[in-house]
């Protein structure tokens, strides 16, 4: 189950107001469904993600240092489990709306059922919600479904590499979960180490097997090659805590100074560069390409490459000389090999609170990524050059998948607003748009709320 509420943070309290809001207006009155109104209702959250380190390294099996941040993506709404054979096509049917930008008040519909094929037509941001759902279908009973009417309200800005649509899957997920627990319909994790009827599952496998069955929904139903990175963070996130994954073994650590000292801690800054350059979505697939037919030239000069996560800088450089790498493959497979040793590093630098190794790493992983990887862009550039020499900055890089979005600075905590200022002033003055900057703090995972 979700892990249970604690605090509900002031802009999640919010944004249930809005989902709730959003709710009564989209499917408050049911003239033709009026038997769901007495279903149970439900609630659930969960958040976007900003990187620190740790770049497009997730779908080779490698290491993340992301945290959980504290914009959010609410559902709240009713759910049941009915049985098919009792159920008229109007209450097997799942509607689902959102406040945010792109998605309107008008709900789109969709049945749950395993057969069903992803929309191609404006709604298609319900893919995220309907792929989910075909992950959860599986444990019920073959004669039973969902019945689901959910109001999605979020604060996580969109398509802005910060994770909406990854924080829209997990809040789906959570919700889903309420719905089951709620029925006593246990769900089985992907790892086989057993079912979670009541409760048996650790938190931890919890998390992550939500965050597999979100991976999934999105490669298989919106058909997104993505790695697990956006979804465990969203699904696992910890207050005050970055998360070193291992995105092979999908074990996972907290990562927090030792020594905590509040008052010297800097802090993370976000500027959204407000862009987005279509080629990102063609490129990121072709990066996934590439990455496997580098791990194939690597295992030529070292049999134990399986993947780029088993590859050292050596055998990088052996197989440059050899000729088995070259040209755009050798500056991929550079940019995934050193990247998981900079995560690693950054990691161990983060817990002793050594802020200007950090720093260095994160430079050092814009440079990589603008270089070998090519998902850099000029607007992120600008923003990531500001930064860095601005005084007080000890790091700044290019956060997600690229070719737009945003960057991710650590910045002593005294001048952050200082660097806010300038980059929001010199960003417009090189560009000629304007950006949007905030400052950040990891904050928890998914979670269900009662309601
Ligand atoms: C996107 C993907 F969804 C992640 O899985 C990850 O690969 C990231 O780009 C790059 O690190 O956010």
């Amino acid at each position: 189950t979700p892990s249970a509420t604690t605090t509900i943070p002031p802009n999640v309290q919010s944004l249930i107001v809005q989902a709730r809001d959003l709710f009564e207006r989209a499917f408050g009155a049911d003239d033709d469904l009026a038997d769901r109104a007495d279903l149970p209702r439900h609630c659930a959250s969960a958040p976007g993600r900003v990187n620190l380190i740790g770049e497009h390294t997730d779908y080779t099996g490698g290491y993340v240092l992301p945290l959980a941040i504290d914009r959010n993506t609410v559902c709240y709404g009713r759910g049941d489990i009915v049985a098919r054979a009792d159920a008229g096509v109007a209450s097997t049917r799942c509607r689902v709306a959102s406040t945010t930008g792109r998605r309107d008040d008008c709900a789109v519909e969709f049945f749950a059922d395993r057969s069903s094929t992803p929309s191609t037509t404006s709604d298609r941001w319900a893919n995220y919600v309907r792929g989910v759902v075909e992950q959860y279908l599986p444990d019920l009973p073959d004669d039973e479904t969902f019945v689901l009417d959910v109001a999605v309200a979020g604060d996580v800005p969109l398509g802005s590499g910060l994770s909406s649509s990854a924080s829209l899957e997990v809040a789906t997920a959570a919700f889903l979960e309420c719905v089951m627990e709620r029925r006593g319909v246990a769900y089985s994790s992907c790892g086989g180490k057993g079912r979670n009827a009541g409760g048996t599952m650790s938190a931890k496998d919890v998390a992550k097997e939500r965050a597999i069955r979100c991976q999934r929904a999105e490669n298989v139903f919106c058909g997104v090659p993505c790695g697990i990175m956006d979804q465990f963070v969203s699904s696992a996130g910890s207050k005050g805590n970055l998360l070193l994954i291992d995105c092979r073994s999908l074990d996972f650590q907290k990562v927090s100074p030792s020594c905590a000292d509040e008052a010297c801690m800097p802090v993370l800054v976000i500027a959204n560069s407000n862009v987005k350059h279509d080629l990102g979505a063609g490129e990121y697939p072709i990066r996934v390409q590439q990455c496997k037919e580098a791990t194939e030239a690597l295992s030529k000069v070292n049999p134990l490459v399986k993947s780029l996560r088993d590859a050292s800088m050596d055998d990088v450089d052996a197989a440059a000389s050899s000729g088995v790498l070259s040209g755009v493959l050798l500056k991929r497979a550079r940019h995934v090999v050193s990247e998981n040793s900079r995560t690693v590093k950054a990691a161990d630098a983060w817990l002793r609170g050594d802020w200007e190794l950090v720093g260095n790493l994160m430079n050092e992983s814009h440079s990589s990524m603008k270089d070998d990887y090519e998902v850099s862009c000029d607007e992120i550039d600008v923003l990531v050059q500001l930064a860095q020499n601005f005084d007080g900055v000890f790091g700044s890089r290019l956060t997600g998948g690229g070719f737009g979005g945003c960057t991710v600075t650590l910045v002593k905590k005294d001048v952050a607003q200082g660097l806010i200022d300038y980059l929001n002033q010199k960003y417009e003055e090189k560009t000629g748009s304007k950006c949007d900057c905030f400052i950040t703090s990891p904050g928890g995972g998914a979670m269900a709320i009662s309601v």
